[in-house]
């Protein structure tokens, strides 16, 4: 490696000053560097326990609420400790596999008891809060304030962040507007429950345990905050058309990108208008230029959610879910076809404003976890670090955990101290470390063109290009998903000359018009790297298109 990043860094000296003058980028956004590591706080590491209030709530208690499943199993619906000291303490873990952004779940205060209404919390159930907690932090009460389970002594949030960046991890917040907490159907109202909190600690808007069509705005200044109709289950509707509620959520994630968030992730997108949004990037990136957001839109429709990431409607990226269910179409069953991901890229004139700022991941906290065997995950994992987009992996994923889970059936349980000390040992594990760490040595994996060779049956075969300024390197990318070495031979678009195999073995040196044969194993990957500026005709002209026709043909 340390030949190649040599080579990357005197390859000025010998490009060629015409082909210089184009450039081939995928994306300049900076954030599109970095490769996301998704924490759900609560549920990672209990890095201090004198922050977990676990006789919190008193007959609505908070902490460990355990819902039962068969053999044994278990799902969980309490705090169970998790905080930003068992985050911090784990850095050097999380960046050490080759990640170097950690989107971590909402900070801000959520209720202080169990949730009484809604439907009840069974094994396996969906949309289900009774007897819940807001461990999971997407209970908001008051968004200007820390909640009390995830701060220690001299670590509240922007000391969190401040620490992290030392360790080389960026903090990426998950953040909501479009709902508070839960808000009606309990038997009795609860404290906290549907009520939302100034900076000051001021009440400022209360559901009053009404059903949204008993709320009566035009009398009652505390309903004004909120829509007289419902949107998800029991939960609060934020007023996206009232002005209060914008310059509300405004002034509360300023405050957290002020103490040191790098970029957000955005909740239930979709559940505001494109307005809204617009608005609210604006006054956001007025203080912090440039600052990268990237929304939650769950909908596998490209149609639907590319409009959140046009210029007109904020330039705010989403989570690549259109993809992401391919992915695990695709690695979640052996002989599966290639070209299913494929359909998914929209490289020319797709959807997007930019398919190379798309967050991608093959599973998260809402939806059962990747179905896969060992093999599954490390081809899951190999083609998201070499493919476009920003990869975002879910704890756990390094090792299996909980594979094939939704949300009560163990999605979220407890990850813990002794499961990361022993993931080093993971076949999983040390793969993803493997091409993680590659990711990032590599501008062209990054944030590099895409050009597809043949993506079909188990084989995967595309170059990613980056050339920009003194930089320039064209890679070539070899995915086998099958049981068998392959041995593979690469003509199209080919460049003369002497292709080195960032994964070890021997460089190949090829001619003009000639082809790069090599064998890939198993489950594995192959990525050959030509520092050199491009100079075959056809391979400019192919990245000229990809250029000239990356984002929306409307945007
Ligand atoms: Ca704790
Ligand atoms: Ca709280
Ligand atoms: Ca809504």
């Amino acid at each position: 490696m340390k030949k190649l990043l040599l080579s990357l860094a005197l390859t000025f000296v010998v490009g060629q000053v015409a082909a210089q003058q184009v450039e081939y980028v995928g994306t300049d956004a900076p954030f599109a560097s970095n490769a996301i590591y998704f924490v759900m706080t609560d549920r990672f590491v209990n890095g201090d326990t004198s922050n977990d209030h676990r006789d919190q709530g008193g007959a609505h208690h908070t902490f460990d609420i355990p819902v039962p499943g068969p053999n044994g199993e278990s799902d969980n619906i309490g705090y169970l400790g998790g905080d930003f000291k068992g985050i911090l303490d784990n850095a050097a873990y999380i960046r050490g596999m080759g990640f170097s952004a950690v989107w971590i779940t909402p900070i801000v205060d959520n209720p202080d008891e169990a949730f009484t209404g809604g439907d009840p919390v069974t094994w396996g159930a969906s949309l289900a809060d009774r007897g819940k907690a807001g461990y999971h932090g997407y209970w908001g009460i008051n968004f200007y304030k820390l909640d009390e389970h995830l701060p220690s002594k001299n670590l509240d949030f922007a000391q969190f962040t401040h620490k992290m960046r030392a360790q080389g991890l960026k903090t990426v917040l998950d953040i909501v507007a479009n709902h508070g907490s839960p808000s009606f159907s309990m038997p009795k109202a609860q404290p906290q429950f549907g009520q939302i909190f100034d900076k000051d600690g001021k009440l400022i808007a209360d559901h009053q345990n009404l059903r949204p069509d008993q709320l009566d705005p035009v009398h009652n200044p505390l309903h004004r905050f909120y829509h007289a109709y419902d949107d998800l289950a029991q939960l609060s509707n934020n007023d996206d058309e009232n002005p209060a509620v914008l310059d509300y959520f405004v002034g509360a994630y300023q405050q957290w990108a002020d103490q040191g968030a790098d970029a957000f992730r955005i909740d239930t997108i979709s559940h505001m208008s494109t307005t809204f949004w617009r608005q609210f990037a604006e006054r956001i990136r007025a203080g912090h230029p440039g600052f990268f957001m990237f929304g939650e839109a769950f909908d596998y429709s490209p149609d639907d959610i590319g409009q959140y990431t046009w210029a007109r409607n904020g330039g705010i990226s989403v989570l690549d879910f259109p993809l992401r269910q391919r992915i695990a179409e695709v690695f979640e069953h052996a002989h599966s076809d290639y070209a299913r991901v494929a359909e998914r890229l929209y490289l020319r004139n797709g959807p997007y404003q930019n398919p190379y700022e798309l967050v991608t991941f093959y599973d998260n906290h809402d939806m059962a976890r990747l179905n896969a065997t060992d093999d599954g995950f490390i081809d899951a994992n190999n083609w998201l670090f070499t493919a476009r987009g920003i990869p975002a992996v879910y704890y756990g994923s390094e090792i299996g955990f909980e594979r094939g889970r939704a949300e009560h059936q163990g999605n979220r349980n407890y990850f813990g101290q002794e499961r990361i000390d022993a993931a080093p040992r993971s076949r999983i594990y040390q793969q993803l470390k493997r091409i993680a760490q590659l990711r990032e040595k590599m501008p062209a994996l990054q944030r590099g063109l895409m050009l597809p060779v043949r993506i079909e049956g188990d084989q995967a075969v595309f170059y990613r290009v980056y050339q920009k300024g003194d930089v320039h390197q064209i890679a070539l990318v070899l995915l086998n998903k099958g049981d068998k070495a392959a041995q593979m031979s690469v003509a199209p678009y080919l460049q003369a000359g002497k292709w080195t195999p960032a994964l070890g073995g021997n460089a190949v040196k090829v001619g003009e018009g000639g082809a790069l044969k090599a064998q890939v194993a198993a489950h594995d990957v192959q990525v050959y790297v030509l520092d050199a500026a491009v100079r075959r005709q056809d391979l400019a002209e192919q990245l000229a298109l990809l250029m000239e026709e990356r984002g929306h043909p409307a945007d």
